[in-house]
């Protein structure tokens, strides 16, 4: 694992300029993007929750280092581009209704649109009916929805049911994911697949398809 201590502080402290400027010099030193992704950028996240949680930051601050993050996510993109998937499964994704968190759920896009899968993004706060719309009238095999706060976790339950109520079920496969979610949540609601990051929401999504 490389040295994240500049970068890592940079995301804490919201300097944007300062975390391109150190994401674009781990890349230019041949730095694997899984590790600048993985403790680059999400690792620092983690203590601006918790920084958040004991009352030391705030949410314009929260969201300032949550803006250097994805600043710094536009930059590596690209690179997670995985040429050799010929079969593109459509995925309906996004932030379940009442919840506005969507950097986790961008991340997880942009790797499955990286993996060769086309994304339909409905963006944030979702309610269930429109999720079932979006499915009925795009024909997806998956629709993936995401949830940061355990206030909101129940809509991905409410989603479901409208997915039944609709006869819409056995039509689409359902995957979940988000911080306060687990695999027994997925279990307790019907959903056909948990993952706890965007690099397991890909294997996931390609088992959901059949592709491996
Ligand atoms: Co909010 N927030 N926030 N926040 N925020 C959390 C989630 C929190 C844990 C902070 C804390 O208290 N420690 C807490 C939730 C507590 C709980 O319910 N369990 C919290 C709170 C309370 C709130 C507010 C209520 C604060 C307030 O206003 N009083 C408020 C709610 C607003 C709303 O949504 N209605 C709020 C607001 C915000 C901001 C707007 C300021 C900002 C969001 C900006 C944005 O997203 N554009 C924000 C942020 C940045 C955070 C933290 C610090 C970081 C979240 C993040 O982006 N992490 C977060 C604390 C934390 O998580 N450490 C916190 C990085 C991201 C890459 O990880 O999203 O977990 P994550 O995604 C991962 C996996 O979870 C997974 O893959 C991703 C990558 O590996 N994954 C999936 C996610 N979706 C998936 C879907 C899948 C599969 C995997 O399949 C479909």
């Amino acid at each position: 694992m490389s040295n994240f201590e500049a970068l890592n502080e940079a995301i804490i402290k919201a300097d944007i300029n300062k975390a391109v400027e150190e994401t674009k010099k781990a890349m230019d030193a041949g730095t694997e993007v899984q590790d600048i992704l993985d403790n680059g950028l999400i690792a620092p996240m983690d203590e601006v929750g918790a920084n958040f949680a004991s009352g030391k930051m705030f949410v314009p601050q929260m969201l300032r280092s949550a803006k250097a993050m994805q600043e710094c996510m536009a930059l590596i993109q690209p690179h997670f581009q995985e040429q050799d998937i010929s079969f593109k499964g459509k995925v309906i994704i996004g932030t379940v209704k009442g919840d506005l968190h969507d950097i986790g759920k961008n991340l997880v896009s942009m790797m499955m649109e990286g993996a060769g899968l086309t994304i339909i993004d409905l963006g944030v706060d979702i309610a269930a009916d429109v999720f079932v719309e979006k499915v009925k009238e795009t024909g997806a095999d998956i629709l993936a929805m995401s949830a940061l706060l355990s206030t909101t976790m129940p809509g991905m339950k409410e989603t479901i049911e409208a997915l039944q109520s609709a006869g819409l079920r056995d039509k689409v496969k359902v995957m979940i994911g988000g911080a306060p979610v687990s695999d027994s949540f997925a279990g307790q609601i019907g959903a056909d697949a948990y993952a706890p990051d965007a690099g397991t929401a890909v294997i996931e999504a390609k088992k959901l398809l059949g592709l491996s």
